[in-house]
């Protein structure tokens, strides 16, 4: 699907898949889960989700001839982290804006996990005080103009690296690997569950799954609190990277499932069951996942399969799409574990 595409290789390859046996029993055995390990996919600065994204975003990067990827996120954002690592690994600067997305602090919010790296990195950081929004932003905006103010030719990647002409591709090929691994496998997956904010990694995988007719089997978890506008930057992404590819079907507002219940008390927080979700998956199978993101879709299918919305035997797909560096800033909670 992706062949007219250049790809600029940042991972090390497919992702693995592993199956999450002792939660699986844990939770009474009836639904087999598994878990496709995209935290592990890159050696740049603890790889996630992002880095699948950019290596389609990379080669116009480097074709604009800019010199400095501008991006933006909140304090503890995975993806500014990814962005400045991919900045220094093809030699461009970097300029990340970073606003007040989370209303938590911990002592070292803005000094630990995700941000620390960055800054090691060699982004150049600029903190706003902004709240939480999945739109084009302002601060984004005035960032760019800075960076051409003093000379530099900026390349734009808005927020999660979502809402970009090529935004979509890397999970439609995330889609495309799934099905390579599922022909080793022997079997196929009935559900895949894929936390969902800025939309483009949900979006891919609505596109990479309708080949085979499983686009309503993707079940986004909600992490972003302001469902409506979520839903509807996946079903515009997903729209928009189907044409692009020239998908021979239409995507529409049904093809696009975001479960809305697990999200609260908002982005960025972590609810009590988040936070046993979390405990849960670290303490039956090592697996860590945090506050902000993972957890939530976690605690998701956790409560999916508890309540039996995939139907016995079923086999289930978790999108481990990364963002643990972010755990070390909610220290606190997990100060007795
Ligand atoms: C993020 C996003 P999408 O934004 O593509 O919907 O992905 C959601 C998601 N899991 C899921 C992890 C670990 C993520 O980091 N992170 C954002 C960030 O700034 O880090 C874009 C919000």
């Amino acid at each position: 699907m992706l062949e007219k595409f250049e790809r600029y290789p940042l991972t090390f390859g497919p992702s693995p898949i592993e199956k999450l046996e002792r939660l699986s029993a844990h939770l009474g055995g009836g639904v087999e889960l598994y878990a496709k390990r995209e935290d592990c996919n890159s050696g740049l600065a603890f790889g996630g989700n992002k880095i699948r994204k950019l290596e389609y975003i990379v080669p116009d990067a480097i074709a604009s001839g800019a010199d400095t990827l501008v991006t933006i996120g909140g304090v503890q954002s995975n993806h500014t982290r990814q962005v400045a690592a991919v900045a220094a690994k093809i030699g461009m600067k970097c300029r990340l804006v970073q606003e007040s997305w989370v209303p938590f602090q911990d002592a070292v919010y803005d000094r630990v996990g995700n941000i620390l790296m960055s800054r090691v990195m060699g982004a150049e950081i600029e903190l706003v005080d902004e709240g939480f929004d999945i739109g084009i932003r302002k601060s984004w905006e005035a960032a760019l103009q800075d960076v051409k103010d003093k000379g530099g030719n900026p390349y734009p990647i808005p927020a999660g690296a979502s809402v970009h002409k090529y935004g979509g591709l890397g999970f439609v090929g995330f889609a495309e690997e799934v099905r390579a691994q599922e022909a080793e496998l022997g079997f196929s997956f009935d559900y895949i569950v894929v936390c969902t904010v800025t939309g483009s990694t949900h979006a891919g995988m609505v596109v990479g799954f309708a080949k085979d007719d499983r686009q309503k089997h993707v079940i986004g978890i909600d992490a972003s609190g302001t469902p409506e506008q979520t839903h509807a930057q996946v079903l515009d992404i997903a729209q928009k990277t189907a044409a692009l590819i020239e998908l021979d079907r239409d995507i529409t507002a049904e093809d696009v499932v975001l479960k809305t219940e697990y999200a609260y008390p908002e982005y960025g927080v972590p609810s009590d069951e988040t936070n046993d979700a979390i405990r849960m998956s670290a303490r039956l199978e090592g697996m860590m996942t945090d506050p902000v993101y993972e957890g939530k879709s976690m605690q998701g299918m956790i409560d999916l399969v508890r309540t039996d919305f995939f139907p016995s035997g079923s086999k289930v797909l978790y999108a481990h799409l990364g963002g643990v560096p972010a755990i070390n800033a909610y220290s606190y909670i997990y100060r007795n574990g």
